[in-house]
């Protein structure tokens, strides 16, 4: 996706169907002759950062009454002239405002290319168009404080000043080695010192990968058990809602229902299953199959049991790691002690619950407390070829390496920091991180 960035791009911004409005976007040089041909009345001075009402015209045939937006280059999103139209939001006005928008010279943008053009023109770096992703696609609110403070720059920064650390050492080696008369050899200790240091804040930015990566990624959670232990009470319990069919017929739920819920900042994929059981029924027995494939695919097991029921113990799930036991219909089980592994709910009077959901977030080594910056896979990658690369510095000190060797270390520490903020990234890299995103953003 290699693409001439002096053309201009025209794109709707809103997803595809009905809504209140509809936004489309235009960015480039030829921003203002596309609205001086399309929109009235037209002018050839807009001001920016100024809202304008006016109309869209097909040549002489009226198309919609829009308000439009100006943003003049440098100062808008893509640091280009940038102009938003917003029409009424029914998808044939949408379509033809920015078939119009074609006509009159802009081309279709590529998926993310307004915000590969404001990396491109420096407005921001790498790490934020990412948090633009995260953030739209964020699921939960957790995962959206997260996802705006790294669009705020949380993380650019944090890179940044890790970044100077090493520009330092650098410059401190490529000194002692070019001018070897004016400047003393640094001491081995000291560049020892300053990369263990280095590492240690990689190592705290890494700390909050696990908790990253589940609140982009999410889990998925299959509720099994026997017919009528409660799993679809409980479903509909964590979901707050009544969603799967509740009965005292055993057998009712045959096909899976899946929902999602956040859970203490994760994003989960909660999947109602049928009861395992032996049976004859054709159809139930297509469900406990089912089932059993849901098993090995969710990262979770909420092995659900009647508080009530004696015969509980299910020999297969013994032994898996995944599987948290829930005991229910607590309200009607007073009396009977569960062992310590047993978290004890009640769907009906939703006692239990929040202590279930805490589980889970254990479970998965969730903590959204403790990871202070968000990061993604490629971001993660980078850093740890950055400790590796430090890890050999270090190694280099022990071994009094000549410092020209060391700096060769360095400077690969200082590519893989510039590979996230995106100082020092390929064309590859770009249009793979890019093509993630949605057209018109
Ligand atoms: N009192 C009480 N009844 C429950 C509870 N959970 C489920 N039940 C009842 O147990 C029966 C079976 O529940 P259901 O959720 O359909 O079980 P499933 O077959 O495992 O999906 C229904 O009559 C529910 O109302 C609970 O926590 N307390
Ligand atoms: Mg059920």
């Amino acid at each position: 996706m290699v693409r001439d960035f002096s053309d201009t791009i025209a794109a709707i911004a809103t997803p595809m169907g009905t809504g209140g409005i509809g936004v489309i976007r235009i960015s480039g040089e030829k921003t203002l002759s596309i609205i001086n041909r399309i929109f009235k009345p037209g002018k050839r001075d807009f001001e920016p950062n100024r809202a304008y009402y006016g109309r869209i015209y097909d040549d002489n045939n009226l198309v919609d009454e829009v308000i439009m937006l100006y943003f003049k280059a440098p100062n808008s999103f893509t640091g280009e002239d940038v102009v938003e139209i917003q029409c009424h939001g029914g998808m044939n006005i949408v379509k033809k405002t920015l078939e119009l928008c074609l006509k009159a010279g802009a081309r279709p943008a590529d998926n993310g290319e307004f915000s590969k053009r404001a990396f491109i023109n420096g407005k921001i770096d790498l790490s934020r168009a990412e948090a633009i992703l995260d953030l739209i696609h964020a699921r939960t609110d957790c995962f959206s404080r997260a996802s705006v403070l790294n669009l705020s720059g949380k993380l650019a920064q944090k890179i940044r000043e890790l970044r100077m650390e090493v520009l330092n050492l650098l410059s401190l080696i490529t000194a002692a080695v070019d001018f070897p008369e004016d400047v003393d050899e640094p001491e081995y200790s000291l560049i020892n010192e300053r990369s263990i240091f280095i590492i240690s804040e990689i190592g705290r930015v890494l700390t909050g990968s696990i908790s990253s990566n589940l609140m982009r990624e999410g889990i998925k959670a299959a509720i099994v058990g026997r017919p009528n232990a409660g799993k679809s009470s409980l479903f509909n319990a964590l979901l707050d809602a009544d969603r799967a069919i509740v009965t005292e017929i055993p057998g009712t739920t045959r096909d899976l229902i899946q929902e999602s819920v956040d859970i203490e900042g994760i994003p989960v994929t909660l999947i109602d299953t049928a009861g395992l059981r032996e049976c004859d029924d054709y159809i139930e027995n297509i469900g406990i199959n089912l089932t059993k494939n849901t098993m090995e695919n969710s990262d979770i097991i909420l092995y659900v049991f009647d508080l009530l029921d004696a015969e509980k113990t299910e020999d297969f799930l013994i032994n898996n790691k995944k599987v948290i036991k829930v005991g229910t219909k607590a309200d009607l089980a007073k009396n009977i002690s569960a062992d310590d592994e047993v978290i004890v709910v009640s769907s009906v009077k939703k006692t239990g619950l929040e202590k279930l959901k805490n589980h889970i977030k254990n479970k998965v080594n969730f903590s959204n407390g403790s990871s202070e910056f968000c990061t993604n896979l490629r971001q993660q990658e980078c850093l740890k070829d950055c400790r590796a690369h430090l890890e050999k510095v270090l190694e280099g000190c022990e071994q009094r390496m000549p410092p020209d060797l060391i700096s060769i270390d360095l400077k690969s520490a200082l590519v893989s920091l510039g590979e996230i903020t995106g100082e020092v990234v390929s064309e590859e890299v770009l249009d793979n991180i890019f093509s993630n995103f949605c057209i018109g953003k």
